[in-house]
């Protein structure tokens, strides 16, 4: 038997042998073999670039005006066209808020808030994707709706085409207007309590609307802005930025961001507490409806761009309002490096006619300061006055705080601004109530 046994072990393993070898070569022979219909990688189709809850043909609207071959990327939109097309309309971006953001509670009875979007000559990718991260991390019945305001961009189709997103609205200049007059067109038509502007070229960050209406809904005097991150021109990366900053200014009416001093940083116990700033960036704000219309929103003969964040927040120092910067929302930004749009009138035209306004109609006896950092804004005009737009001291505050709240709110003046010695150019100042 055992002799038996040993005879047939050669046998039996050497079948055995073969069928393993065989067994091998059939696996592989079927992992080579081509992929039959059914197990086909599927190539990419109009479905994937489409959401299934809306009738937008992403594919169609971006591949209209892509970047060519040849042409250098940076022409048309003073940022990287070439990159921004390359990324996906809805991709994911690192949550940069303090861990401390997420485990706050917001109230849950929130009031819609209508996003007012104004773009002159756009990139589609970046502006459609301001709007989709907007769609993708705002909850729905926040968002009253989205309010694109074209200012005469050279294709009209830039803003008609997104009125197949849910929530937009696309409202067009039939002719150049500039920021101010353009927001101010927005919020006319605006149906939310609140309204929320945003530049053209962001991406909002995970609930970055809530902790913003929240302040606004506990005070409606105050005008909330997010931490503005960093979108890089270059290749789109989304960049974290400092959060222990507030908005300032040099007396040229430059804006500034500026590090909070060692006791305000220490004063700070939660990272998640609002920053009290004198001056907003402008761009990115959320603030009550009411409360805009009641400081005569913006001066509507401010062209273009620039000066219009100083106006607004001079506003709201004198009606008693408050400015911040809220560190759980936050909202990138693709910052440039200069204006990839034609200023009618020059760039430093505009800026100077804009500032000296915000000089002349809300600066007093500071106004010298201003002048004496530009000394040649002196001989410049600054636009038509008028009722509202007269330099002079009554009218302006008639004009700005038409009732009584504001009668009662610090005025400008000394005893209302806190003055530092700073430098030779002159005494820096802060509204007493952000210190
Ligand atoms: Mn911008």
């Amino acid at each position: 038997m055992r002799r038996l046994t040993r005879r047939l072990a050669l046998p039996i393993f050497g079948v055995l042998w073969i069928t393993v070898l065989l067994f091998f070569w059939v696996t592989k022979k079927k992992l080579e073999a081509p992929p039959g219909p059914e197990v086909q990688t599927p190539k990419t189709l109009d479905a994937d670039w489409e959401d299934p809850w809306d009738q937008f043909d992403e594919r169609q609207y971006l591949n209209a005006k892509k970047w060519r071959v040849g042409d250098d990327p940076y022409k048309l939109y003073a940022f990287n066209q070439r990159e921004s097309e390359r990324i996906s309309s809805s991709r994911a971006v690192p949550d940069t808020r303090h861990l401390r953001c997420t485990l706050l509670v917001y109230c849950t009875d929130l009031p819609p808030t209508s996003i007012i979007i104004t773009f002159h000559n756009e990139a589609r990718s970046t502006l459609l994707r301001t709007i989709r991260s907007v769609l993708n991390r705002t909850p729905m019945n926040l968002i009253q709706e989205i309010i694109l305001v074209d200012d005469f961009s050279n294709d009209p189709e830039d803003c008609l085409q997104l009125v197949k997103l849910p929530k937009v609205k696309c409202i067009r200049n039939s002719e150049r207007q500039g920021l101010v007059r353009s927001r101010i067109r927005g919020a006319s038509v605006a149906k939310g309590t609140t309204l929320t502007f945003l530049d053209s070229h962001c991406e909002v960050n995970r609930d970055w609307l809530q902790p913003l209406l929240h302040r606004v809904k506990e005070d409606y005097t105050r005008v909330v802005c997010p931490v503005i991150d960093i979108i890089s021109l270059d290749n789109f990366n989304y960049i974290e930025s400092a959060t222990e900053l507030r908005g300032g200014f040099d007396w040229s009416l430059h804006f500034q961001w500026e590090q909070l001093t060692p006791e305000q940083k220490a004063r700070r116990l939660d990272p998640a507490e609002p920053i009290r700033t004198p001056i907003i960036a402008g761009g990115l704000f959320v603030m009550d409806k009411s409360w805009f219309d009641y400081l005569g929103k913006y001066d509507t003969d401010m062209d273009i761009w620039g000066g219009e964040n100083f106006e607004i927040s001079f506003r709201v120092w004198m009606c008693g309002g408050s400015l911040e910067i809220v560190p759980c929302s936050r909202v990138g930004h693709v910052f440039r490096k200069k204006h990839p749009y034609v200023f009618p009138d020059g760039n430093a035209n505009t800026y100077i006619k804009n500032t000296k306004r915000t000089a002349e109609v809300w600066m007093d006896e500071y106004k010298q300061y201003y002048y004496a950092a530009r000394p040649f804004a002196l001989e410049r005009p600054f636009g038509k006055s008028g009722p509202s737009h007269t330099p002079s001291r009554s009218s302006r505050r008639s004009f700005a705080c038409p009732s009584s709240p504001c009668s009662r709110a610090p005025q400008w003046s000394l005893s209302s601004a806190r003055t530092e010695m700073t430098n030779s150019n002159g005494p820096r100042l802060v509204p007493a109530s952000s210190t």
